[in-house]
């Protein structure tokens, strides 16, 4: 049987990296069938394009798995592929806590012949065994022998064929220049950033967060020596095709077992086994200097931190009082010490936010080493304990906000502002810290490092910029480049310089610039 894997796009931004789940599936899938994967944010499709494609490509079984926010999406192409007559079977965060509206059975239209709850690395090959005989079932939980909800244990984790998975869709570089970049230096044809966990899990259970719920809160890890030889894959595969890549290790909290994650990353160091990663810490975990050291050692370039607020009444409120904003400073002076730069994500709306949020928060964050902030809202996500929370004291404006997706939207009435105040902060949030004059500081506050931190700050920048202003075409970046110009010719002058300075070494920059494992949203 042939099999499609299809994600979603996300309506917003391109992808800058593909999902995990679907080439966990992949290689989760018995022998005799053949995978085809395909993301819609690197290979956009409608509804007409999708039915047309499983027709042609006699596709026998299409898996779709989406977030809350693409689930929209997920249903309108489910449809058309069943319409078509090939069986849908949805997995993922958002059906397995909608199970029912997946199945049409709470007055609305049916999108999936079956689901997939929670993880799905047991019940997947029960599913296509299902499907080849034409028996699908409408619901598939991973439970054990006595009915009991059981998670998969990582220790057995499969290998991950990255020396032979198709990854064209995922190449970051332009088609233009590849045949150019892939002659430079070590070689920039391709430019991936790969996602790959060492474990799943987070006991913290703060209140707007799925995790805890979905994954639960004891952490499964896999073995250190499977984590390294799939790093070990990864970089021979960039190796011999002239590119390079990036990892992004999913774990929602990388070193939520710090005395683990140290001995991983040792045992990643005395392997060689070294790729620019990015990993997602609480900023509490990131006291630890030996730690910090060892991420700095091992390749780790970015770290994203949910830093959330800087009001501790609200950190309280959502259950993340662990987080601490008087230490945040620190936290990231330990990093870019070590030349480790953060990803800051806040969130607005919250019941103690007032208007004048983004302004409290830009002000702190100008006193940080230059990162990457990102700001949302406060989010009701089906089944969290913030939705049932708000569901209950009927603060709910769009209890089912994600049938009508609408980026930076609210769906519930903060306490303390209204809703379009809490979008009007968000606003001023992405504008303030994006703009030319703060793309420009960022870059100056660099100037004592090599050219490539500057070059890759910027540019991370104009990237992540587009996960709130829409820039997907041409024109939007000529724009942007145009109003960034000072900067840019800043740079490009020093790196100029830099090669004229450096005759025996031609392409510096290139070598240098690879320093963010972050690379286009
Ligand atoms: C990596 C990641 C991202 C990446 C993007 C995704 C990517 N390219 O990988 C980035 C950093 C960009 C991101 C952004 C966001 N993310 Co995110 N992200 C994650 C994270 C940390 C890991 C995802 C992952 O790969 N997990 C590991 C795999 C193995 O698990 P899985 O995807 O759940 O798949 C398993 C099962 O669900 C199931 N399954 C999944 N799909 C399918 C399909 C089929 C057919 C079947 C049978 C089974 C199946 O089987 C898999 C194996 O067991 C998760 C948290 C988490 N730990 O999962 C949050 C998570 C998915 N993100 C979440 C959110 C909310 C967001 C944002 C909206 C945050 C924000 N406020 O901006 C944005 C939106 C992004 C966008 N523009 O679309 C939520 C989603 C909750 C929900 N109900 O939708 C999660 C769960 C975290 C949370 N805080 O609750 N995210
Ligand atoms: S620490 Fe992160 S992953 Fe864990 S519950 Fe809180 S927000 Fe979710």
């Amino acid at each position: 049987m042939r099999i499609l894997l299809y994600n979603p796009d996300n309506g917003v931004t391109r992808n800058f990296m593909p999902h995990l789940w679907m080439f966990l599936l992949q290689a989760l899938t018995p022998p005799g069938h053949e995978v085809v994967l395909i993301d819609g944010n690197a290979q956009p499709m409608d509804e007409a394009g999708i039915a047309r494609f499983v027709r042609e490509q006699n596709i026998g079984l299409v898996g779709i798995g989406a977030m809350t926010r693409m689930i929209a999406k997920a249903y309108r192409m489910a449809d058309a592929i069943r319409a078509v007559g090939v069986p849908v079977v949805m997995g993922g965060p958002h059906v397995t806590e909608e199970a029912d509206e997946a199945l049409g059975r709470n007055g609305g239209p049916r999108h999936a012949d079956a689901v997939a709850l929670g993880e799905a690395d047991e019940t997947w090959p029960r599913i296509v065994a299902d499907a080849e005989r034409g028996h699908l079932k409408d619901i598939y939980a991973p439970v054990d022998a006595f009915g009991q909800d059981s998670k998969p244990s990582l220790k057995e984790y499969p290998a991950i064929p990255w020396d032979k998975i198709d990854l064209a869709q995922f190449n970051l570089i332009p088609k233009m220049v590849k045949n150019t970049l892939q002659r430079i230096g070590e070689g920039w044809g391709t430019f991936r950033i790969i996602p790959m966990e060492s474990g799943r899990g987070c006991p913290y259970g703060c209140e707007f967060c799925t995790v805890t719920g979905f994954f639960g809160d004891s952490i499964r890890f896999r073995t250190n020596e499977s984590v390294v030889n799939e790093l070990l894959l990864l970089k021979a595969r960039a190796k011999s095709e002239g590119g390079q890549i990036a990892v992004f290790f999913i774990d929602d909290n990388f070193a939520i077992n710090i005395k683990r994650t140290k001995s991983l990353l040792r045992d990643i160091i005395a392997a060689g086994a070294q790729v620019h990663w990015v990993a997602q810490i609480s900023a509490n975990l990131l006291r630890d200097e030996e730690l910090v050291d060892l991420i700095a050692a091992s390749g780790g370039k970015w770290v994203f931190i949910g830093m959330e607020s800087i009001d501790p009444t609200n950190l309280a409120d959502v259950n993340k009082g662990f987080n601490k904003p008087g230490e945040y400073a620190a936290v990231l002076q330990r990093l870019a010490a070590r030349n480790v730069y953060a990803i800051t994500s806040f969130i607005f709306g919250m019941d103690n936010d007032t208007v004048g949020v983004a302004e409290r928060t830009l002000k702190e964050i100008r006193t940080w080493p230059a990162g990457l902030p990102i700001f949302g809202l406060l989010t009701p996500l089906p089944a969290t304990p913030l939705y049932k929370r708000l569901e209950a004291a009927g603060r709910l404006t769009r209890p089912k906000h994600w049938q009508e997706f609408i980026p930076f939207a609210m769906a519930h009435t903060p306490l303390k502002m209204t809703i379009e105040e809490a979008h009007a902060e968000v606003r001023k949030g992405w504008a303030n810290a994006y703009s030319p004059e703060a793309m420009a500081q960022a870059v100056d506050s660099l100037k004592d490092k090599p050219l490539g931190y500057r070059i890759n700050i910027f540019i991370a920048r104009m990237c992540f910029r587009g996960i709130y202003f829409p820039q997907m075409g041409p024109l939007s970046w000529l724009k942007l480049i145009f109003q960034n110009r000072r900067t840019i010719i800043g740079l490009v002058k020093e790196g100029f310089a830099t090669w004229r300075g450096r005759p025996s070494s031609p392409l510096p920059v290139a070598e240098e610039s690879f320093q963010t494992g972050v690379g286009a949203t």
